[in-house]
């Protein structure tokens, strides 16, 4: 189980990450099925056709409803949901501290009330490690603590050294988990993950810092939450030289098309986020010629599909006139058909760069591509 060099550009990455449930072409992104459901009404099976590598759930809700004990008891989350490829599932780290209500974060971990019932819950390194077993993904997170921006100095240094002393206590539980004959994945991998706020000497020491725990992967967390993309690349380019070259590095939560071209450029081989699915729910489709906003007048009586470039199952089949009817009218459709054409943006965008990355031209591309893809049209 390694990820594989396969070719560079600079700092760009071309690469194959291999796990028991499939090998990952790199970069990659993976697509969010935060409660174990792609929202939209999007399918395992469909994730298939989206060109779909990596699924991504949340230890969090999963733990709140239906409880991975359930999950456990059904078999795991790939038989439970019925997705056969790679899934990793974040920590709760994130979620704890953005969802959670009147959270205490103790040494020992973070006391929180549930968002769906206020119940009273305790999350610590172990619990997270012990839920995601249960849950028994390909790719389990370390729970951390994700710092929203800007953060002081003085927070962000004893909250990184927290978060380091928390890794260290989930490779510890992760390995007793794994070596456990009633663990359903006894092979889960588990990635570190970077903190450090825009302090680019904080993030560059916990970066060498947690290097030395020889991680299955690396993140880098605590970005897009209130930083600039500008000041989001200077932190990935201050770490990449640290970050080890033979492993995997992912981008937490990260972002528009040209986040994800831009953070490819500085080295980053695996992305996730919301986005497709999000602005897909509001009739924003990102498209080869820019971003488009369906419900604009303009499309009532045009008979294109959405991209004339694309071949998704919705712009196979169907008009931007029909799709913009099926948004004015509230039909359940028009999510499903804009939430697959997003996502299948996504996983060809994944295709292209990684095409010129195989072909030596992702620079080339990059030049091309950003100022058209961030375009409103
Ligand atoms: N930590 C974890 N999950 C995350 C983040 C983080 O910092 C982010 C930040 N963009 C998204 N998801 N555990
Ligand atoms: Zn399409």
């Amino acid at each position: 189980m390694a990820y594989k060099l396969l070719k560079n550009e600079g700092t760009a990455r071309r690469g194959e990450f291999e796990t028991v449930h499939g090998t990952v072409q790199t970069p990659a992104f993976m697509n969010v099925g935060t409660a174990a459901a792609i929202k939209g009404g999007i399918s395992s099976y469909d994730l298939v056709d989206l060109k779909c590598q990596v699924e991504l759930c949340n230890t969090y809700h999963l733990h709140l409803r239906p409880g991975d004990d359930l999950i456990y008891d059904m078999g795991g989350l790939h038989k439970f949901m019925g997705w056969k490829g790679p899934i990793l599932t974040d920590s709760g780290g994130f979620q704890v501290f953005s969802l959670a209500k009147l959270r205490t974060i103790k040494e020992e971990g973070v006391y929180f009330s549930s968002h769906i019932d206020g119940k009273k819950i305790f999350m610590g390194p172990e619990q997270s490690m012990q839920i995601q077993s249960n849950l028994a993904s390909t790719i389990a997170m370390a729970f951390d603590e994700c710092i929203e921006n800007p953060a002081t100095r003085e927070y962000t240094v004893s909250s990184i050294a927290r978060t380091t002393r928390w890794l260290v206590r989930c490779k510890r539980e992760m390995q007793r988990l794994n070596s456990l004959e009633s663990t359903i994945n006894r092979n889960q991998l588990l990635f570190g993950i970077n903190q450090g706020s825009t302090f680019h000497d904080l993030r560059i020491q916990h970066m060498i810092d947690i290097a030395e725990l020889d991680l299955d992967g690396y993140a880098i967390g605590g970005l897009a939450v209130g930083d600039t993309a500008e000041e989001m690349y200077g932190v990935i380019e201050a770490i990449e030289p640290y970050m080890p070259k033979n492993k995997i590095r992912y981008l937490m939560g990260v972002g528009t098309p040209v986040n994800i071209i831009e953070a490819v450029h500085r080295g980053v081989d695996l992305f996730d986020c919301v986005m497709p699915s999000r602005n897909a729910r509001h009739g924003h489709l990102f498209t080869w010629s820019g971003i488009r906003n369906l419900i604009n007048e303009k499309y009532a009586r045009d008979d294109a599909p959405l991209d004339e470039q694309c071949d998704c199952p919705c712009c196979r089949n169907h008009s931007r006139a029909y799709l913009r009817h099926l948004f004015k009218a509230n039909e359940m459709l028009a999510m499903r058909l804009a939430v697959q054409h997003n996502l299948y943006f996504y996983n060809t965008l994944m295709e292209k760069i990684r095409a010129a990355l195989d072909d030596g031209t992702f620079e080339q591309f990059r030049a091309q591509m950003v100022p058209i893809l961030g375009k409103r049209i």
